[in-house]
C-alpha cells in the first residue's frame, strides 16, 4: 500500500477539508505509486496560515543563532538520509540518481550555509550627523511567508526558500509542486526532527489554482516566494503588487551556450551535453540553444549529434542511465508540440524528435534526446522555453552576432561562452543579458552560496541563494540612539 499523506498544520497531519486526494506516480514507471496526497483548497490554506501566524512570535523571539542551530541539525539529518531521499526524488521526479544526490546535496549546502549566516545577519552602522547620537540598521523577520515550489528541484529549491526564511525568523506555509510532494514532506520532516517548533512550517498540498491562489491572496501572508513559469510569476507579481506584499520570483529561461571558433570543442561538447540533456532539459538553467561560430559549426553539430545519440535513456534509479523521463505526460506532450513547431518553422531535425517507445519505455514518459540544426534566432524553438531535452543549434558569423543572438529572447537567466580568448570572454560577461554567465562551463550548476536569478522576464530583481536570499526574507529597521540627554533636531540644529 502506498503511503497516504496529509497536510502538515501546526505540526500535525491534517487531511484536506474536502477529503479529496490525488496519486503521485513515478514518471519512469507508472506502476510505481509513490504516495497519495491531499488536494487542498483555500480553507486548508487558512488553517495553515493561522498556525504559522500563531507560531511566529515565539520563533522570531529566539536568537538567530538558536534558529541557525536547528538548521544545522536538520542538515545533519539530510546528510544521514541523503541516499534514501535521493531515491525518493528520482521515483517522483524522474531525474537520474546521480542528479538527485546532487539535489539533496544542494539542500545540505544551503542548510550549512544558513547555519553560518545565522551568526551574521548583517546590518550596518554609520556615524550620525549629530553628536552623542548613533545610527544603525538591523534586520528583522517579516511574518508568514508563502512558498510555491517547482517540481524540477524537489528538495533543493524548497530548501533555498525555507532555510533562509526560517533563519531570519519567519514562519511559512509551503506548497510543494503537485508532481513532487514527497520530497518536501521528507525535507520538512527533517526540520521538525531537528527541533523546528510546531506551526513554524506548514505544508499544504494541492494545485496552484487553489492552494497557490489562496496563499497569494491571504491577508496574513507577508510575502510570496515562487519558482516557476514567467506567466504565473506575472500573476503573482500583480496580486502581491496590488497588496503591497513582497514577492521573489525565479522564472523561465532560454539559456544559450556560445561556442567560438577558438574554443576547446571537446570541452564545449561535454558542457552542452550536460547542460541540454541533464535533468532531461528540465532546469530553468538548461542549455536550450547552442550558438556556434561558423568556422566550427559543422564540426560541433556533428559531435553533438553523435554524442547525444549515445545517451542512455531510462529509469533514473539505474546507475548507468544518463537521462531519465520527462516529469509527466503533459510535459512530454508540450515537448513534442514544440518539436512539431520546429519542423513547421523549417528547422532541420537531426536527432530524436519523438517519444521513446517499447518495453519499459511504455511505462513512463520517455523522449529521445532531440537536436534541431539550422535554427534561426526568430523561430519559436529559439525563443520560447521548452523545458525538455531539445537543443536548438544556431550558426552565427562571429562574436558580435553571437552576443546579439544570445540576448534575443525575453528571458535572461543563465548563459555560457566557450573560448580561449580572455578578452572576448570578459567582453561577453559584460554584454550578455543574464543573471548568470559561465566561462568555459555549462549553463547549469550554480553554487548555493552565490546569488541565483535572472534579468528580463526571468525575475523581478531578487536573488535566492547566497546572502541575497537573506535580504529577501528580512526587513530593515533603522535605529537612532540619542545619548545627548537633550532634543537634537536633525537638519536644523546642525545646519
Ligand atoms: C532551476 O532549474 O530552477 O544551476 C534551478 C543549476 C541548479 C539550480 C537550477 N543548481 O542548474
Amino acid at each position: 500500500m502506498a503511503k497516504e499523506y496529509a497536510n502538515l498544520i501546526n505540526g500535525k497531519p491534517v487531511p484536506a477539508r474536502s477529503g479529496k486526494m490525488y496519486e503521485n506516480r513515478n514518471p519512469a514507471d507508472q506502476d510505481d505509486l509513490v504516495g497519495v496526497f491531499p488536494s487542498s483548497d483555500a480553507e486548508d490554506v487558512n488553517d495553515a496560515v493561522a498556525a504559522a501566524k500563531a507560531a511566529y512570535p515565539e520563533w522570531r523571539a529566539l536568537p538567530a543563532q538558536a534558529r541557525g542551530d536547528i538548521m544545522r541539525r536538520a542538515t545533519e539529518i539530510l546528510v544521514k538520509h541523503k541516499e534514501e531521499f535521493a531515491e525518493l526524488e528520482t521515483r517522483e521526479m524522474g531525474k537520474v540518481i546521480k542528479e538527485t544526490r546532487g539535489d539533496v546535496q544542494e539542500a545540505i549546502d544551503t542548510g550549512f550555509y544558513a547555519f553560518g549566516e545565522s551568526r551574521r545577519l548583517w546590518g550596518t552602522v554609520a556615524p550620525s550627523e549629530l553628536p552623542n547620537k548613533m545610527t544603525y540598521v538591523t534586520r528583522q523577520p517579516m511574518g508568514v511567508w508563502g512558498m510555491i515550489c517547482p517540481w524540477n528541484f524537489p528538495m533543493a529549491i524548497p530548501s533555498w526558500k525555507l532555510f533562509p526564511a526560517l533563519t531570519c525568523g519567519n514562519t511559512a506555509v509551503i506548497k510543494p509542486a503537485t508532481l513532487t510532494p514527497a520530497s518536501v514532506d521528507a525535507f520538512v520532516g527533517a526540520l521538525h526532527k531537528a527541533g523546528v517548533p510546531e506551526g513554524v512550517v506548514n505544508i499544504v498540498y494541492g494545485s496552484g489554482s487553489k492552494v497557490g491562489e489562496a496563499l497569494l491572496h491571504h491577508p496574513d501572508v507577508c510575502g510570496v516566494s515562487f519558482t516557476g513559469s514567467s506567466e504565473v510569476g506575472k500573476r503573482i507579481a500583480e496580486v502581491t503588487g496590488k497588496n503591497l506584499k513582497r514577492c521573489s520570483l525565479e522564472l523561465g529561461g532560454k539559456n544559450a551556450q556560445l561556442v567560438l571558433n577558438d574554443a576547446d570543442l571537446d570541452l564545449a561538447l561535454e558542457g552542452v551535453l550536460w547542460g541540454a540533456f541533464g535533468t532531461t532539459g528540465q532546469r530553468c538553467t538548461a542549455t536550450s540553444r547552442l550558438v556556434v561560430e561558423a568556422g566550427v559549426y559543422d564540426k560541433m553539430l556533428e559531435m553533438v549529434v553523435e554524442a547525444a545519440n549515445k545517451l542512455n535513456v531510462g529509469n533514473g534509479l539505474d546507475e548507468t542511465v544518463e537521462m531519465g523521463p520527462l516529469v509527466s505526460d503533459g510535459q512530454r506532450n508540450t515537448v513534442h508540440e514544440y518539436v512539431e513547431v520546429g519542423k513547421k518553422e523549417g528547422a532541420k531535425l537531426v536527432l530524436g524528435g519523438e517519444p521513446l517507445a517499447g518495453g519499459d519505455y511504455d511505462k513512463g514518459f520517455f523522449y529521445k534526446p532531440t537536436v534541431f540544426a539550422d535554427v534561426t534566432p526568430d523561430m519559436r524553438i529559439a525563443v520560447e522555453e521548452i523545458f525538455g531535452p531539445v537543443l536548438s543549434v544556431i550558426k552565427v558569423k562571429g562574436f558580435d552576432e553571437g552576443i546579439k543572438v544570445l540576448n534575443s529572447t525575453r528571458y535572461g537567466l543563465s548563459s555560457a561562452i566557450y573560448t580561449k580568448d580572455v578578452n572576448r570572454a570578459m567582453k561577453a560577461v559584460e554584454l550578455i543579458e543574464a543573471g548568470i554567465t559561465y566561462v568555459n562551463a555549462p549553463t547549469i550548476g550554480a553554487e548555493c552560496h552565490m546569488p541565483f536569478g535572472g534579468v528580463k522576464d526571468t525575475g523581478n530583481g531578487h536573488r535566492e541563494g547566497g546572502w541575497t536570499a537573506y535580504e529577501i526574507f528580512s526587513e530593515l529597521k533603522t535605529v537612532y540612539i540619542d545619548y545627548s540627554g537633550g532634543l537634537q533636531r536633525a537638519q536644523i540644529d546642525n545646519a
